[in-house]
């Protein structure tokens, strides 16, 4: 009977997953793991067994005492998950999106909400499986950074996890191809527009990679949307706010200087924009991002 008990004793921990019982596996590298893989192929369903087994098996709401507010972030989404409200998947997302913004901060809530990282985890699986890719990849970047949960995981640069929105689309054609006839290649990227306009001697500027990641990190440091009541405030967030772009276009500017071209135009809600844009960047599902024609 004991060799029995033992058994079951060994076979039970056995199908828990193992990064959840072992307490040596929530340390900072098995933690940086787990994130690196939640956001792996983020297109396509979990492929690691664990955290497949995770989002099959939990039951979100079902027990709340991993959830600080007693359940309630949670309960507000599986509701709106029940009743087929939530965005799909595979389909295009915008932080810009009123509907869009208010569901991703939904999934942002029930992450902050989370009092260990085991519940954090079982819940973005979850919800990894069962919300819209983008939404999901915005409120995991958020609550990692903002939640004290996620202190020193470093997260992967978001051209890593979506290319697509950092990668001109010709060059995502070549690399679809590559794929398909299994091909490796390596691919130049150019700029943007014709080299006749002017304006293509600052594109190494405005289409940086890295500028471009940096910015849109700054954002989910300091997002517009925050409220106090996620536990801390943010500090001079206006400030910093002009701080930063004021940075960014005053060294446009003098890039444009350097390359004998004029300060940037001033920026009005009722007057057209002279200067069009074709970003030639692709939604992975959704079509191109929309270009806008010269005035
Ligand atoms: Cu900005």
């Amino acid at each position: 009977m004991k060799v029995f008990l033992l058994c079951l004793f060994f076979a039970g921990s056995m199908a828990w997953p193992s990064f959840l019982s072992d307490h040596h596996t929530t340390d900072l590298a098995h933690k940086q793991q787990t994130v690196n893989r939640l956001l792996f192929h983020i297109n396509e369903p979990l492929r690691f067994a664990d955290l497949k087994e995770l989002a099959a098996t939990f039951t979100p709401g079902a027990d709340v005492s991993g959830c600080k507010d007693g359940g309630a972030a949670v309960k507000l989404l599986m509701a709106d998950l029940n009743d087929h409200r939530l965005l799909e998947q595979h389909h295009w997302f915008s932080l810009f999106n009123t509907r869009q913004r208010e569901e991703a901060l939904m999934l942002f809530d029930v992450l902050m909400s989370c009092n260990t990282w085991e519940s954090a985890v079982k819940h973005a699986a979850y919800f990894r499986e069962h919300m819209n890719e983008g939404e999901f990849v915005y409120a995991l970047y958020a609550a990692v950074i903002h939640s004290d949960l996620g202190a020193g995981i470093v997260l992967p640069p978001l051209y890593e996890v979506t290319p697509h929105m950092f990668t001109n689309s010709e060059v995502i054609n070549k690399a679809y191809t590559a794929q398909m006839t299994q091909t490796p290649g390596k691919f130049e990227m150019e700029f943007t527009g014709s080299k006749k306009n002017p304006e293509q001697r600052v594109a190494y500027f405005g289409e940086d990679i890295g500028l471009n990641v940096h910015h849109v990190t700054w954002h989910l440091d300091f997002p517009f949307w925050w409220k106090d009541s996620y536990g801390y405030h943010l500090d001079r967030k206006g400030e910093l706010f002009f701080w930063a772009h004021h940075q960014l276009s005053t060294r446009f500017d003098a890039e444009r200087l350097s390359n004998h071209l004029g300060l940037v135009d001033e920026l009005y809600w009722d007057r057209p924009i002279v200067e069009g844009f074709a970003p030639h960047t692709t939604y992975r599902y959704g079509g191109e991002f929309p270009a806008r024609p010269d005035n």
